[in-house]
């Protein structure tokens, strides 16, 4: 189908994982895409995967807790396209401990990537998408946001604020016709996550995810393309009625 043509996104974390998986699926649904992410290597690879599919797409390297990235970012893109419509705030870090013995820069990481990168490529971000028609910013939040996972805390408060700043940022943009929501996937096996599941299973990677997936009604985690659709949806005019709604995509873990 078709049901982005015309209309040019951005990424972020876009070379791995849930990005990377959405960047495609947005780029095979017609959208021209800006495939950001803090490896160049990343970026470019699935920038050019796109290409090759016969898409088009550019790769931008960024740093989202940077306000000189973030804002070089929209910079590039509007220069590569000349218009900018849905900004997808995937890219994300995790944290380890709890608040006794989590790591004071290891917060400090944690909310500068995961809270501040929204705020910072959505300020710089909105201007563009206005100036462009409107469109939809899409932040990526966690279940993480909506309960209590243990040895995560830097990663549970910085979610908690991007649920927070999403509907915030929907009551603000609406006039400038800008839809703003928020996904909170449960886990998807991606390489962000292997270090938080190896540690559940006390450093064993197979046993962290044997407890994981008992956690999760439909018996498995999910997959980058679970959420990739969930973003696709969000993005699309058949959303255009829904802003400042938080989504989860957990496989009916936080239905318990
Ligand atoms: C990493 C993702 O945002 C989900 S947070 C961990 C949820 S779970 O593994 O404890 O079910």
């Amino acid at each position: 189908m078709d049901r982005l043509s015309d209309k040019v996104a951005i990424v972020t974390g876009g070379g791995s994982g849930i990005g990377r998986a959405t960047a495609l699926l947005l780029a095979d649904e017609g959208a021209r895409v800006a495939v950001a992410d803090l490896s160049a290597e990343a970026a470019q690879t699935v920038a050019g995967d796109i290409t090759k599919a016969g898409g088009d797409a550019v790769p931008v390297t960024v740093d989202v807790s940077s306000s000189g990235d973030a804002a070089a970012m929209v910079d590039q893109t509007m220069d590569a396209f000349g218009a900018l419509h849905i900004l997808y705030n995937n890219a994300g870090v995790d944290s380890s401990g709890d608040v006794v013995d989590g790591d004071e820069d290891d917060w400090d990481r944690c909310l500068g990537v995961n809270a501040k990168g929204t705020f910072l490529c959505s300020k710089f971000a909105a201007p563009a998408i206005e100036s462009s028609g409107g469109g939809a910013i899409i932040n990526q939040g966690s279940v993480a946001a909506l309960v209590g996972v243990p040895n995560f805390a830097a990663y549970c408060a910085a979610k908690g604020a991007v649920v927070s700043l999403t509907r915030s940022m929907a009551v603000d943009l609406a006039s400038r016709r800008i839809r703003v929501n928020c996904i909170c996937p449960g886990t998807v096996f991606t390489p962000l996550m292997e270090p938080m599941l190896a540690a559940r299973g006390g450093g064993d990677l197979d046993k962290g995810l044997e407890l994981t997936i008992a956690k999760y009604p439909v018996g498995r985690l999910g997959e980058p393309e679970d959420i990739a659709r969930v973003a696709l949806f969000l993005a699309s005019d058949d959303a255009a009625f829904v802003t400042g709604s938080i989504y989860t995509a957990d496989g009916g873990m936080t239905a318990q």
